[in-house]
């Protein structure tokens, strides 16, 4: 089955920023449609999203340059090719690019093109996307990490960490996990209410509190969690995402919150102790992306009882995600399409982190679009976990939604082992 078509249009994310969207067209008269998520607190690592930098047009934001790459040489080179070959697809839009980073023809543009191919050719098979990704081999439905409050880049700064999220630890399906996160998130509500603390929501749909130190938001999150009838680091675990990067500069690490100042080892140490002494079972980016000493030290002292996910550390790069795997410097790899930019090198970065008996965690951005295409990634690989913010606003809820609609559709070949993850890859959470 061949492609016929390529076309694009610049659509809008849920920051109401200018991304792209590729239309991909068969010759049976199939489509299949690609739309690119985009991110904030992005790693220095990532593919390159180009945007046109025109100050008078969307504040520089516009991605016209990506959609005439894709009406102009992608289409050249897409049109004609068979849509089931999705690896030679996604190698030949690598080697048209030529450079490393995608930052030619930009990472949104192939990104854009290798997603609607991926989508057009399950449509052409009539097969839900998790099932042609997967090749049918997709069967795990995801263990969701919510996010109750934001801070970070996704906040303005209010508070420096960036996610406060949670795990149901003991739910024993799908279903369970989001009543149990639906609970909290509104005990959340409750609890920030009246307390008068509620500043906003952040850019993932979280509250947005007004507290005077990061370490308050693990009071509340624990207050949240109790009042929804749950034992915090029993049936609910904190994760955090720390996004350490955006803390780093100049060789410290800040909290501006507090006016506090840390060298490596002294962040390290602030890391190793919360985990001492919240009930926290999973931290991302604890450490700058290029702290490789830091996170080696955190990775000794309690990558056996927490998950440690790379995000800027890896940027879903699989030379970076082997450089830690070979240096020990974490034990989960965060996967998001766009920082690497075609759908087989995200499928070959997933494959890898598991090959090393590491965790994958399917991601989506801060800036977000109405597609679901990565809850279909999830199950397609049997990733085991998946992270898409809050427990709101409708760009978050169609991820956790399609899941459903996922598990329905297969039925009995559906799989659930939530928090038996951890334990399958060695993380024994105290
Ligand atoms: C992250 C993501 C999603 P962004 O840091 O993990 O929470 O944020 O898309 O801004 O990089
Ligand atoms: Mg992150």
């Amino acid at each position: 089955m061949k492609i016929t078509s390529l076309d694009a249009l610049q659509i809008f994310d849920s920051r109401g920023n200018p991304t792209v969207e590729v239309i991909a067209t068969l010759e049976d008269g199939t489509t299949g449609h690609g739309l690119v998520p985009s991110g904030a607190s992005t790693g220095h690592h990532e593919a390159l999203e180009l945007r046109d930098g025109d100050k008078s047009r969307f504040n520089g934001k516009s991605v016209f340059k990506a959609l005439s790459h894709v009406t102009g040489e992608i289409a050249s080179e897409v049109i004609g090719r068979d849509v089931f070959d999705q690896t030679g697809l996604d190698a030949a839009l690598i080697a048209l690019d030529g450079t490393p980073g995608k930052s030619r023809l930009g990472a949104n543009a192939i990104l854009g093109t290798s997603m609607a191919v991926a989508q057009a050719a399950a449509n052409a098979k009539r097969l839900p996307l998790f099932e042609s990704l997967g090749q049918g081999e997709g069967t795990l439905l995801p263990l969701p990490e919510i996010q109750i409050f934001g801070g970070g880049k996704h906040a303005q700064g209010r508070i420096d960490i960036q996610d406060f999220m949670i795990m149901a630890l003991t739910a024993k399906s799908y279903d369970e996990t989001l009543e149990v996160t639906s609970n909290v998130f509104h005990a959340a509500a409750e609890i920030m209410r009246k307390r008068g603390l509620l500043a906003g929501v952040a850019d993932e749909g979280g509250y947005w509190p007004m507290f005077d130190r990061n370490e308050d938001v693990f009071d509340a999150l624990i207050a949240s969690i109790e009042l929804a009838g749950y034992t915090p680091g029993r049936e609910v675990g904190i994760s955090l995402d720390i996004a350490a990067t955006d803390l780093f500069h100049d060789g410290h690490y800040t909290l501006g919150l507090e006016k506090r100042r840390f060298n490596s080892e002294q962040f390290a140490a602030l890391m190793i102790g919360w985990v001492e002494k919240y009930p926290i079972v999973s931290i991302e980016d604890p450490m700058a992306e290029d702290d490789w000493d830091g996170w080696k030290s955190v990775r000794q002292a309690i990558g056996h009882r927490c998950q440690l996910i790379g995000d800027d550390h890896f940027t879903t790069n699989i030379t970076r995600i082997e450089r830690g795997i070979a240096a020990n410097t974490a034990n989960a790899v965060l996967i998001k399409l766009n920082q690497i930019g075609t759908v087989t090198e995200t499928i070959a970065a997933i494959r890898r982190t598991q090959k090393a008996g590491w965790l994958p965690v399917v991601s989506a951005r801060s800036g977000e679009t109405e597609d679901s295409f990565i809850a279909h990634l999830a199950v397609a690989t049997n990733a085991g976990q998946l992270k898409v913010g809050s427990f709101s606003r409708s760009e978050r809820m169609a991820k956790w939604n399609e899941v459903l609609r996922i598990q329905r559709q297969l039925g009995n070949r559906a799989r659930f082992i939530g928090a038996g993850i951890f334990s399958n890859s060695g993380i024994q959470l105290s």
